[in-house]
């Protein structure tokens, strides 16, 4: 079968998206998809996104594999990079807002130029919702000590309906993500895996991450990291409510609003479209 796609990437991290709006389902499968992301092999992206029919009053639906096949609940970036392929898709009709159905939520984009502004929602805190067994049920995990490879480090955990693991080091360049990332993500403490974000603050107004992310190991940026470090920021009070947060491929702005929902606004780039046999 031949499937068309359009390549995008949001500040490096990037993407195989896949016009899916005639089917309730993906039209590949994770297996296809994990070929298709490889980058020596297949195409080669972080993973593959669908833009299905919408559910529950929304204009879309978003689901995504990531690049070793497992589904993740939300993507950050790459509901950016769903923002422009939409608008491209639709054409002179394309709107310039869109609610998207996601296993995260219903999440709102706003598209301003090159840029994109996306209502993430609100933080999900307790133990229960990360999911996490580093405290009881309907308890946050602020601060709490983790044990992983023979170090104790300081975690703050934040669900963007996505689990994030977050620390704050002195250095995020000195963090050996290859060894370090496999570890916090298999981790017995969270039995759905975890994202997990090394920060480093150089301004409560500017953090620097380094993220390894489940089911794509190290990343150029992870846009729904991004926001739970900020909200771990303001939990442990080491960043202010609104503040960049500097990835390897580039800078998102985040901010924790009073009304609890979290904004991130950054780019989205196309890179090229073509066809594709799976
Ligand atoms: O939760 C996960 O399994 C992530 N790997 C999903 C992808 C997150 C992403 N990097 C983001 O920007 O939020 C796309």
């Amino acid at each position: 079968m031949e499937v068309e796609f359009t390549k995008y990437h949001g500040l490096g991290n990037d993407f195989i998206l896949i016009d899916n709006r005639t089917e309730e389902q993906p039209i590949i499968t994770s297996e296809q998809a994990v070929q298709l992301c490889d980058r020596h092999f297949g195409i080669g992206a972080d993973g593959v996104i669908f833009a299905l029919p919408g559910q529950d009053g929304t204009d879309y639906t978003m689901r995504i594999f990531n690049s070793d096949g497992s589904e993740p609940e939300m993507c950050g970036n790459g509901i950016r990079c769903l923002a422009h392929f939409l608008s491209e898709l639709e054409g002179t009709s394309a709107k310039t807002e869109y609610r998207i159905y996601t296993l995260g939520g219903v999440m709102l984009l706003k598209l301003e130029g090159d840029g994109i502004k996306v209502d993430m929602g609100v933080p999900q805190l307790m133990a229960t919702q990360i999911p996490t067994t580093l405290a009881s049920a309907d308890e946050k995990v602020v601060n709490a000590p983790l044990d992983v490879a023979g170090q104790t480090w300081n975690v703050t955990c934040v669900s963007m309906g996505n689990p994030h693991c977050i620390t704050f080091v002195e250095d995020a360049a000195a963090i050996n993500l290859a060894t370090l990332g496999p570890q916090f993500e298999h981790h017995a403490a969270f039995p759905q895996r975890t994202n997990t974000e090394f920060i480093q603050v150089v301004r409560p107004d500017y953090l620097k991450m380094r993220v390894w992310e489940r089911g794509a190991g190290a990343t150029l940026a992870c846009g729904t990291g991004a926001c739970a470090t900020v909200v771990a920021g303001v939990l442990t009070g080491k960043s202010d409510r609104k503040s960049t947060v500097e990835l390897p491929g580039g800078c998102l702005e985040i901010e924790w609003a009073e009304n609890q929902r979290v904004y991130m606004t950054g780019p989205a780039k196309k890179v090229f479209a073509g066809k594709v046999s799976v």
